[in-house]
């Protein structure tokens, strides 16, 4: 999808990975992980992600006082000599859901200095193979979304008829005919966002929590007029640890969605943000 953009964040890539290879003239990367019990999971993560040999690479974990102890294991992650330096961890004092997470998290990666930033769940469902392709195409677009409903994408074969189906309608009914999107997979969490485009967004727009909170980003920087690609990716569930999102936060997701048409139908590129993004 090309929307009408004069800035061009994959030019200012091919600029800065021009001609020689010292680390620094490539783009910081960072990956946001949320974290909320996921002890069974980060540390193998992080090896995975680690091993995907980008340039500077970054990785950032959001933890919400996490009881099985995942802060701390993050702690001795981001001390230990393989990864001083590259991780960094945030603690929150209290698990206050997904959006808030994401947005301290996009402030603190902001105050890093980070160009790209990357964010996926903490728990293998999105798999870390596919961040190449993400980066190659934030080369040419503003944000890009990993996708389980452009062609090539799927969920896990274990998903029954009525998951998939509510998925599906939620995804390609519902939510685009309400927004008028052309997104596919508004509600999913594995995404790519040129630093400008979350300075643009203005954090304190985003109010909604659980699963709009994704669908709230999504269609703010579609009015901004970002430019925005989806790839197709599988979408495994979890092997350990449990799920966070409860049937009530997924109910409550429809009616939140035309709240969010309501609350940003008016924007358009003009009203970017262009100053600094306030920082904590
Ligand atoms: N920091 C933080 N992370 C959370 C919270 N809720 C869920 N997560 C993380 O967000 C990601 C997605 O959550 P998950 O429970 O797998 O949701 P599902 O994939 O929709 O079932 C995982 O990495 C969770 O650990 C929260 O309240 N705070
Ligand atoms: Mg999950």
């Amino acid at each position: 999808m090309i929307l009408e953009e004069t800035t061009s964040p994959g030019e200012a890539l091919e600029r800065t990975q021009g001609e020689n290879d010292m680390s620094a003239e490539f783009p910081k990367v960072m990956v946001i992980l949320p974290t909320y019990n996921e002890r069974e999971n980060i540390p193998e993560l992080v090896d995975a992600l680690f091993r995907l040999d980008i340039r500077n690479f970054h990785l950032l974990i959001v933890d919400d006082n996490s009881p099985d102890g995942t802060g701390k294991i993050a702690d001795q992650i981001a001390q230990s000599q393989a990864y001083r330096g590259k991780v960094n961890v945030l603690h929150r004092p209290q698990k206050q859901g997904l959006g808030p997470a994401y947005i301290a998290g996009y402030k603190r990666a902001l105050v890093l200095d980070a160009q790209l930033i990357i964010q996926m769940d903490a728990d293998f469902s999105h798999q870390p193979k596919y961040i190449p392709q993400l980066l190659e195409e934030a080369r040419t677009h503003d944000v890009v979304l990993g996708s389980r409903y452009v062609a090539g994408g799927s969920v896990d074969e274990r998903w029954g008829p009525i998951r998939k189906l509510l998925s599906w309608w939620a995804n390609r009914l519902y939510t685009p005919s309400i927004l008028g999107i052309p997104v596919r997979d508004t509600t999913g969490g594995f995404r790519l966002f040129h630093r400008n485009c979350l300075i643009g967004l203005d954090l304190d727009r985003i109010k909604a929590n659980g699963y709009v909170f994704q669908v709230e980003v999504i269609y703010v920087m579609y009015r901004l007029g970002y430019r925005i690609k989806e790839i197709p990716i599988h979408f495994p569930d979890r092997e350990r640890g449990v799920s966070k999102m409860s049937p009530s936060i997924a109910g409550e997701a429809a009616l939140r969605v035309l709240q969010i048409m309501f609350r940003h139908r008016d924007l358009s590129p003009i009203r970017r943000r262009m100053a600094p993004c306030d920082t904590e």
